[in-house]
């Protein structure tokens, strides 16, 4: 077992991350950036080391002041966290190569799993059904006009370096291809230095559902479900809930068999998210995500597994202590997000209670939100018997949250959980473009 480990991270994710490490004796190093000095993170935390200012190019993406921090104060483990560096796999071989365990996959799955033609092409070799379209980059426009029409359109274009939505673009006829490629391509060379673009058929309105995975290194494989992200906008998840509406008992049991094959065959360690597309009874692959999410405490309340204690020791040489036969899913769970609408202080925090409600967050009264990072200030997190039963749970809770100073979304949030195209759970990643619509009548 790891002694000490540095989290390079901020915010609820780090909070959360120091809670497990407490209650498994490990003790914790959070890395912070100047602007971040008063966070809670660093009360909750055994010590904390600042790794630069406040742009995060410069403290939570300046890999080397990570690492050497980690190295000074005789860290085992790092963990990434979500976002920043949870999914570089430059970042995973240095902390390696520095004898430190990265809490997350081998370098190498990273890598392969961030191509995103390559990820589908493994996909596909492990039997699992993927968006018809095209198994390589194009390379040609006249060839991509002859996929395009052999796909059928309306056909999307992807980056093979992009993923979560980055570079993505509609094409709805022919004539329109071969600017659209164009301008595509080139997008995807600004943003990734790689322009490889790929054609698949475009899915109108799919819901987005993805099986949490938890994997060690002696290959074994447990999935925990799925959750279905369908509920977002601009490509942030604003809520997120288990089970899926719109995922029968037979196509659980499909996805996750998939799933666990894929990660087996992966050589994959520790906490992971297959993402898939779901159009009526069908389900396809879309990519993986090489880390855990924001979302993870949905598939930890209808599962009862710490996740972030089993990601951490797989991945630093532990068996599974569960078997899929030892893990049942119970009831209903939901997720808010509670994002900021602009920086400042909060000057009253008092978040939600009572039976079943769970709030992993980073505030307390007095705190500041830093303009620096992204807006999630909390997750209000409940547990039910059924989704009605978590919908009304839920939406007391969010009548019960007093926050102050700061403008949050809270009233967004109530007005999709009241919203009958939401309680019917006949929707998908449209939803809340039509729910925002109809308020702005
Ligand atoms: C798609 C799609 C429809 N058809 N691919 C968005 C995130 C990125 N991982 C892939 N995404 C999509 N890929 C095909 N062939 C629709 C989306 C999509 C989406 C997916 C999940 C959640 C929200 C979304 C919002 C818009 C588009």
């Amino acid at each position: 077992m790891i002694k000490k480990l540095l989290i390079a991270n901020r915010g609820e994710i780090a909070v959360r991350i120091i809670r497990t490490c407490k209650e498994l004796g490990i003790e914790t190093i959070v890395a912070y950036s100047e602007a971040d000095k008063d966070s809670l993170s660093l009360r909750f935390a055994d010590k904390s080391v600042c790794i630069g200012p406040a742009n995060s190019k410069e403290s939570y993406l300046n890999s080397r002041n990570i690492i050497t921090a980690a190295a000074l104060e005789g860290c085992e483990a790092i963990h990434p966290g979500v976002g920043f560096l949870a999914e570089n796999p430059g970042f995973a071989r240095e902390v390696e190569e520095a004898g430190i365990i990265f809490i997350g996959p081998k370098a190498e799955v990273i890598e392969l799993l961030g191509d995103k033609v390559k990820a589908k092409q493994t996909a596909i070799k492990n039997k699992i059904p993927v968006i018809p379209g095209t198994k390589d980059p194009v390379d040609d426009e006249d060839q991509a006009v002859e996929q395009a029409k052999e796909i059928g359109f309306p056909i999307i274009i992807k980056a093979a370096a992009g993923g979560g939505g980055k570079g993505m673009r509609i094409v709805r006829n022919e004539k329109e291809l071969k600017g659209i490629l164009k301008i595509a391509s080139h997008e995807a060379e600004t943003a990734f230095s790689d322009g490889r673009v790929y054609l698949e058929k475009y899915l109108e309105n799919p819901r987005h559902v993805e099986v949490q995975i938890l994997a060690d290194e002696k290959g074994n494989v447990v999935h925990l479900g799925e959750r279905d992200c369908s509920v977002q906008q601009n490509h942030q998840k604003l809520i997120e809930e288990s089970p899926s509406s719109g995922v029968t008992p037979e196509m659980r049991k499909a996805m996750g068999e998939d799933a666990v094959r894929l990660f087996k065959n992966l050589g994959y360690r520790g906490a992971g998210t297959i993402e898939f597309l779901v159009q009526d009874k069908n389900y396809y692959f879309m990519e993986v995500n090489a880390r855990v999410q924001v979302e993870h405490p949905v598939s930890e309340c209808i599962s009862g597994v710490d996740i972030i204690k089993e990601q951490i020791l797989t991945c630093s040489g532990d068996a599974l202590n569960i078997e899929q036969k030892d893990i049942s899913l119970h009831g209903y769970a939901i997720e808010c997000r509670i994002n900021a609408k602009t920086p400042g202080e909060v000057t009253l925090y008092l978040p939600p209670g009572g039976f079943n409600v769970r709030v992993d967050s980073f505030l307390y009264s007095g705190c500041k939100v830093s303009p620096f990072y992204d807006a999630l200030l909390a997750k209000v997190i409940v547990f039910g018997d059924n989704r009605l039963e978590g919908i009304k749970r839920m939406q007391r809770a969010l009548d019960e949250f007093i926050l102050e100073g700061v403008e949050t979304n809270i009233s967004l949030q109530k007005s999709i959980l009241a919203h009958p195209l939401f309680r019917k759970g006949k929707f998908g990643t449209d939803v809340l473009s039509h729910i925002i619509k109809e308020e702005k009548n």
